[in-house]
């Protein structure tokens, strides 16, 4: 295994949990602006969480949740406008400081920068949500430490398939075994290990349940010092809470 270069953060439940309290208020809010009398409770979402992508969502809950709806004009029309207004509320919700970074998250970019090594960004969502999130949590200036930010619609296909990854990589000029990826759900594994990048999970309520097979480690977060992470499955670890040296030993036995 070749020596780490860069980590790669997935965004929608690792860097912070937006699912439950962000994109699904955004949704709701989208639907009623447009006078739908959608509501996507929190049961509902983790079902429709199956598919990645806002657009490709709505689109998976017409076809297998509300077959029944008729629509007079062009549906992909209504899909695109209800995403956009969508994305507008989400944008609000991290302006209003409403989401905050999981544990850990900070302390563990600051000293992946420190030790020297990269940090990139890989996500399904929208990429105005990525910069949202960033400068409410981190601050403008935190844009420029990410050496890629590969986000949403820039690649053809979405989480599962790898492209977002692939992309990634050939972006920041690294090969999958240079690099590391943390993950929440099964769709992000599927993507990140189908890109061959070694692969460490902190799952969430939502992805609870999820099959993270090819993960080297799967934890409830990543702790900080005076809260120590749990592991849930696969390869232990020698400390109570994930450490760029953590990174690297678990990356070393990938
Ligand atoms: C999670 C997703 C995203 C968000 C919604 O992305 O699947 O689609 O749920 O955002 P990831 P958009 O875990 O890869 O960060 O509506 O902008 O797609
Ligand atoms: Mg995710």
């Amino acid at each position: 295994m070749k020596q780490l270069k860069t980590v790669i953060f997935d965004v929608d439940g690792t860097l912070a949990e937006t699912e439950r309290d962000g994109h699904r208020i955004a949704f709701n809010r989208a639907f009623i602006d447009a006078g739908l009398n959608w509501v996507w409770n929190e049961d509902l979402y983790g079902k429709l969480l199956a598919v990645t992508g806002g657009k490709e969502r709505i689109r998976y809950f017409l076809n297998d949740f509300h077959s029944d709806f008729k629509y007079v004009g062009n549906i992909n029309d209504l899909i695109t406008n209800l995403h956009a207004a969508k994305t507008k509320h989400y944008v609000a919700l991290l302006e209003s400081n409403a989401i905050a970074l999981r544990p850990g998250v900070v302390r563990l970019i600051n000293e992946i920068r420190q030790a020297g090594l990269g940090v990139a960004i890989a996500t399904t969502t929208t990429p105005e949500n990525v910069t949202a999130l960033i400068k409410s949590t981190l601050g403008e200036q935190a844009l420029d430490w990410f050496d890629c930010i590969a986000a949403g619609d820039i690649v053809p296909a979405k989480k599962p398939p790898s492209d977002i990854f692939d992309y990634c990589l050939q972006q920041i000029g690294l090969s999958a075994d240079e690099c590391l990826v943390l993950e929440d759900s099964a769709n992000g594994v599927l993507s990140s290990i189908g890109a061959n990048i070694p692969t460490i999970v902190t799952l969430n309520a939502y992805t609870q349940d999820d099959d993270f097979s090819g993960a080297i480690s799967v934890f409830n977060h990543l702790g900080e010092p005076d809260m120590p992470c749990s592991l849930i499955s696969g390869q232990a670890i020698s400390a109570n809470y994930i450490t760029v040296e953590v990174l690297k030993e678990l990356h070393a036995q990938a």
